[in-house]
């Protein structure tokens, strides 16, 4: 139902502010100066349209004493402000029917990319997308649960309605279009009522909980843990990758999915051991080695429904000894996603 895209829109982020610390904004740079863009044009014959600019949206972004605290989050209106132009972005790349790659820039701009990819698959082929977030982290705290009030931590919630602001400028955008929680016929996060009884512990968001698909996890908060079991989200742990394998995890996983759903794949660095990918904000030790998380760009590819991903939490300037290897795994997940190694 979809043919393969020849041609693929590329966004920059060049955005920090989900996390705390400093470099990952200059993630797409590193990526590109690694020849990724000219790989994907020169050797795998994709057309690349990319406007040459890492966008940082400062002109968009509050200053930072506007820009206080709000339910813990950190810098909410600035990640809220970035996501909203990102949105538009990546819509206008995925509702031509390009592929829409998104390099960043920490996690937290998935807000954008996903709402983005979302709106423009709605409005071209009339379905629902699904998403398969690849992660040492689930990204699903609300700020309520979040530990840190980074929104990073937080994408997921605010995507699947599991957290909602009304404040406009706070995430609010996001959720203009579904009912509002508590709302007649809905509950306190949004679920549809059963006839007055108990809500369905389903959220409304742009983004459904049974269209997601969560692989490589190892550093899930208590909170997060709560949230996927209520909403009974699929994970598949770093542990279901040691008892069944790469191959089996990658069938169950897309068997979730069910063929022919367009497929938007959000891919943390973060998700391969630090053996591979060093140069991150959150490390986590016992993650996927370089062939597995290239394995299962590989076997998004292969569905032929992959219609967009994001490469996130490349920070050039952490552990500098590992920063190349970190790029070069990056270029390595795109390539694949894209069918470099696909015979
Ligand atoms: N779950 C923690 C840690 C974390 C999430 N994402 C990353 N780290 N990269 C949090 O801050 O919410
Ligand atoms: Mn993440
Ligand atoms: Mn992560």
């Amino acid at each position: 139902f979809l043919s393969r895209p020849s041609e693929i829109g590329v966004t920059c982020v060049g955005f920090a502010g989900g996390q705390n610390k400093a470099g990952v904004d200059t993630g797409p740079t590193a990526l590109i100066d690694n020849g990724l863009l000219s790989q994907l044009e020169k050797d795998l014959g994709y057309t690349i349209l990319h406007d040459g600019q890492t966008h940082t949206y400062t002109s968009h972004q509050p200053a930072p004493e506007d820009d206080p605290i709000h339910r813990g989050m950190h810098n909410p209106r600035a990640v809220s402000a970035v996501t909203e132009q990102l949105e538009a972005q990546v819509y206008a790349q995925a509702v031509e029917g390009r592929f829409a790659l998104t390099l960043g820039g920490d996690h937290s701009i998935a807000i954008g990319t996903i709402a983005g990819t979302a709106r423009a698959i709605r409005e071209r082929l009339g379905r629902e997308i699904a998403v398969i977030w690849v992660d040492a982290h689930a990204d699903i705290n609300t700020p309520e649960s979040s530990e840190s009030g980074h929104v990073h931590g937080m994408p997921v919630a605010f995507l699947t309605g599991i957290a909602r602001e009304d404040d406009l400028k706070i995430f609010g955008w996001l959720n203009k279009d579904t009912p509002t929680p508590g709302s007649e016929g809905y509950d306190k996060l949004g679920g549809k009522v059963k006839n007055g009884g108990e809500g369905t512990s389903a959220a409304t968001g742009v983004l459904s909980t049974k269209k997601l698909v969560y692989i490589g996890l190892r550093d899930v908060d208590r909170g997060e843990k709560e949230i996927l079991r209520k909403f009974g989200i699929k994970a598949f742990s770093m542990h279901d990758i040691d008892k069944w394998g790469i191959g089996r995890v990658m069938e169950l996983a897309l068997a979730h999915i069910g063929s022919d759903t367009p497929i938007h794949l959000s891919f943390d660095v973060d998700a391969l051991d630090p053996q591979w990918a060093p140069s991150t904000g959150t490390p986590v030790r016992g993650g996927l080695t370089l062939r597995e998380g290239d394995f299962i760009a590989e076997c998004v590819a292969e569905t032929g429904s992959l219609v967009a991903m994001d490469l996130v939490e490349v920070n050039p300037s952490l552990e500098i000894m590992g920063a190349d290897e970190t790029v070069r795994a990056g270029c390595s997940l795109v390539r694949c996603a894209l069918g470099d190694t696909l015979l």
